[in-house]
């Protein structure tokens, strides 16, 4: 073959006119109407520019946090990987991690500290220098620690960098009222349960074997919209080798098109359906007796409670017919112990959340499955030591997606604040101890009970698309005496801020290495990229800076994160040259299944044992075996407002992401294609919603759709923001949020069901 300098012979074509005839050369070998394939090496790519910078991070586009290789050229960064080397991302990423470099250039980003000038909510802002925010914080945080006790602050986190604040800060200062948003609005039924089932919760990667599975079941969790990397790709896996896939979802998701089973249930009644599967593994002696007999406790008193809950009574309360019962229990017997309910995440639905997951774990214990090859692992945090520093005021309650086994979670009483105040997220005293339920905390900064919450320091929470009924969280700030919000961009509850400091991304700072529980147990390291844009900080530095004016300067004993990452990698015989040299990741190795605790038991509960029936609920006044409670139909008229993901975006931070916003820039309401009919609504029209409390969101387009019940009706989460700083995502479709005005809480977990409100559909004015 003649070498062909491309380059120029495409260059020499443009000038002449000729590279569309050059085009359909190429197109004869099939690849007409292809010109880029034309094109040739580009001289002018970011790649030829200069020196090719690589570091290594933790992608913060969503909580699954995979890592990835960044590469960057004179301080501007081009492209983002996924690191091969991680366990998590397996050298890939989903749409929304390859769009960081868009996240981190989005011209509308907060740039510099400001000091309120306007009225809360108004949004008008002075910009100040660092030192004059942080003197004004500090002044205002002792005034209320000296007056009213270190409880009285609360601190809100989420994104990767949340525990400097809803963690170290939170327990050094000696705050009780620490919460994150991944807990009691996402996997706190999920972690009770397991707690309560197995005696270790499930953590922050569901530990599935999904290399040697056989059968999976999903209950509403939405694989595919929900776009978690690894999640997608061993899914993907599964149903190319021809796995078996049960869902059971009231919408034809995408995770239900690849499925053998699709059970189309009746929303809030999937408790009654475990409890049928139950009955039927149970009657049918389909479930793994010599597993039970060495592993469980509590199987008579399961029997006996589940023997009139046939498929035929699960039937009438489910809508689904006996026999697809029957048949999905016998499915997944057929594969057992490598059949497995997978545990899911966001699970905070209606209230009785935790007994519908322990109901889960059950199914997934008669089984065999837990412990098992082709079921669930035993997860693992990786060894590491922390930081030395003196102990912290109070003990961490703030939980989260990234909870590790053994982590904040034991039960026991309720962490209580230096002036022996406990935690304020409601009357709790029967309650098992769960992680802090945020949104129990937007009361006692309205109603002072059981005592006022005066200040709020929210990192990275989207304050109000995150938490149920905003304008009752716009309340709540109005009565506060100091809220400061630290986040990267003018996000709506920014307008309310007394003082706003603006973050610098994930690809422009250090943070706290990920520790990720795992089979595989895993240290990721965060670095940045580049220098960060304009005057932007990391959160590290903010905490450490605020920490040294309200006298918590020994927690914070290094000079820079360098210095504290190199501390703590010391104990792990590593360092920071050490871990790039390891390409960003250091893996260890766990024990994950039964065999490789030698006989000894992994089930950390009081019994040593899987607790079908859990005595510590009994002991506490709870239902010790799960119980179907009904939830309210939707009234005349209206649709049960469900939710859930987009696949090219995370909750309500990437609408405004320029790419991602490009791909999909409003959501739609997924409408039943007959009730649009009989309601004289056309596919693709814009309506209003309004909820049973008369809270309206939108306009919103209509997807007609067979794909969803009757008697419901769904929307991706995170659209329709009021805030117009956000140039891209202002004013685009409906928000979820918005027309949350109540919620039902979990008596265990202390989790907000969301799926509890209703919406009828008005044509827009
Ligand atoms: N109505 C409704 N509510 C829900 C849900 C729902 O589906 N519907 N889902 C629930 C679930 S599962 C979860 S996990 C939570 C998620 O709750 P959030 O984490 O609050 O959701 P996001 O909208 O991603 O908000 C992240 C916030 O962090 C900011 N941010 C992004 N990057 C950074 C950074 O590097 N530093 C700082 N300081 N800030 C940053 C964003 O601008 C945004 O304000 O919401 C829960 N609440
Ligand atoms: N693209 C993208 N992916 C994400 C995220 C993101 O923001 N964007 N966020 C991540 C996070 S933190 C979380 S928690 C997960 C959340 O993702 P999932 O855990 O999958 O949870 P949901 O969003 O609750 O799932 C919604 C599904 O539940 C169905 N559903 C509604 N009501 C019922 C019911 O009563 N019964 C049953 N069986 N099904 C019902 C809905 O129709 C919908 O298909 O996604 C993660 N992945
Ligand atoms: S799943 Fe996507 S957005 Fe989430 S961490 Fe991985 S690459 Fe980033
Ligand atoms: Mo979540």
């Amino acid at each position: 073959m003649p070498r062909v300098p491309l380059e120029i012979t495409r260059r020499d074509l443009l000038k002449s006119g000729l590279a569309a005839g050059a085009a359909g050369l190429v197109g004869t070998n099939g690849l007409r109407g292809a010109p880029a394939m034309a094109a040739g090496p580009d001289e002018d790519a970011w790649y030829r520019q200069g020196e090719i910078r690589t570091t290594y991070n933790v992608c913060d586009m969503c909580p699954w946090h995979c890592g990835v290789v960044v590469h960057s050229v004179d301080g501007v960064v081009h492209k983002i990987d996924g690191n091969p080397h991680d366990p998590k991302s397996r050298g890939m990423l989903c749409p929304r991690g390859q769009a960081g470099v868009s996240f981190l250039y989005d011209p509308d980003r907060l740039r510099a500290p400001m000091v309120r000038t306007g009225e809360r909510g108004e949004g008008r802002f002075q910009e100040v220098e660092w030192d004059f925010a942080l003197d004004l914080i500090a002044q205002k945080l002792n005034q209320i620690k000296e007056r009213s006790g270190q409880e009285s602050v609360a601190i809100f986190g989420h994104t990767a960098g949340d525990s400097w604040w809803a963690e170290h800060f939170a327990q050094a200062w000696g705050t009780p009222n620490a919460a994150k948003p991944s807990s009691s609005l996402c996997i706190s039924p999920r972690e009770e349960a397991s707690l309560l089932t197995f005696g270790t919760p499930v953590g922050g990667h569901e530990p599935l074997d999904w290399a040697e599975l056989e059968c999976l079941t999903l209950i509403g969790s939405h694989i595919g919209e929900d776009s978690r990397n690894t999640v997608m790709q061993d899914f993907a896996g599964l149903h190319g080798r021809g796995g078996t896939i049960i869902v059971v979802d009231p919408r034809f998701s995408s995770a239900a098109t690849k499925a053998d089973h699709w059970l189309p249930i009746k929303p809030g009644t999937d408790t009654a359906l475990l409890l049928a599967w139950i009955h039927v593994l149970i009657t049918e002696e389909l479930y793994d007796a010599a597993y039970l007999d060495r592993w469980a406790t509590g199987f008579d008193q399961l029997a006996e409670h589940v023997r009139d809950m046939t498929p035929e009574w699960a039937a009438e309360i489910t809508d689904l017919p006996a026999e697809a019962i029957r048949d999905t229990a016998r499915a997944m017997a057929e594969h057992a112990p490598r059949a497995v309910i997978m545990p899911g995440r966001h699970v905070t639905w209606y209230g009785n959340d935790t007994q519908r997951m322990r109901a889960v774990f059950i199914v997934n214990a008669l089984l065999g499955a837990y412990g098992r090859h082709g079921g669930m692992y035993f997860n693992q945090a990786p060894y590491i030591q922390d930081v030395p520093h003196p102990p912290y005021a109070v003990a961490g309650s703030a939980g989260g997606c990234a909870a590790e086994p053994g982590d904040d979670d034991e039960l026991g009483e309720l962490p209580t604040g230096p002036t022996g105040k406990a935690r304020a997220d409601g009357a709790r005293e029967t309650f098992l101890q769960g992680p802090t339920a945020m949104q129990e905390l937007i009361d006692p900064m309205i109603t002072g009970d059981p005592y006022r919450i005066e200040a709020l320091i929210c990192y990275g929470v989207n304050l109000l698309h995150s938490v149920p009924d905003p304008e009752r969280t716009k309340e709540a700030l109005r009565n506060l005496e100091l809220f400061v919000a630290i986040d990267v961009l003018p996000q709506e509850h920014i307008a309310w801020a007394d003082i706003v400091l603006p973050e610098s991304t994930y690809l422009e700072r250090y943070d706290e290495l990920f520790t990720m529980a795992h089979r595989t147990p895993y240290i990721h390291l965060r670095e940045p990229a580049i220098e960060p844009l304009y005057d932007t900080k990391p959160g590290w530095w903010m905490a450490k800076e605020l920490g040294e004016r309200v006298g918590l300067e020994n927690f914070f004993r290094w000079d820079d994160l360098e210095e504290y990452l190199t501390t703590r990698l010391r104990s792990v015989g590593s360092d920071l040259d050490d871990l790039r040299d390891r390409r960003g990741v250091i893996v260890q190795e766990g024990r994950p299944f039964l065999e490789d605790f030698e006989g000894s038991s992994p089930f950390a509960t009081p019994s040593g044992k899987i607790e079908l029936y859990a005595q510590s609920l009994a002991n506490a006044g709870l239902d010790p075996l799960p119980v179907y409670e009904p939830v309210e139909d939707p009234p005349e008229g209206y649709f049960r407002l469900l939710y859930g993901r987009h696949p090219v975006h995370t909750f309500a931070k990437t609408q405004n992401t320029p790419v991602l916003s490009e791909a999909f820039s409003e959501n739609e309401l997924w409408l039943n294609d007959e009730v649009a009919v009989e309601l004289g609504v056309a596919d693709g029209e814009r309506v209003m919603l309004e909820n049973q409390d008369g809270a309206t969101s939108g306009p919103i387009k209509v997807k007609a759709t067979p794909r969803i019940r009757h008697d419901a009706v769904f929307m991706a989460h995170g659209f329709g923001s009021d805030a117009p700083e956000l140039t891209r995502a202002h004013g685009r479709g409906a928000s979820d949020t918005k027309l949350q005005t109540r919620y039902a809480l979990d008596p265990i977990c202390g989790g907000a069901g969301l799926r509890v409100n209703f919406v009828r559909i008005t044509l827009e004015a």
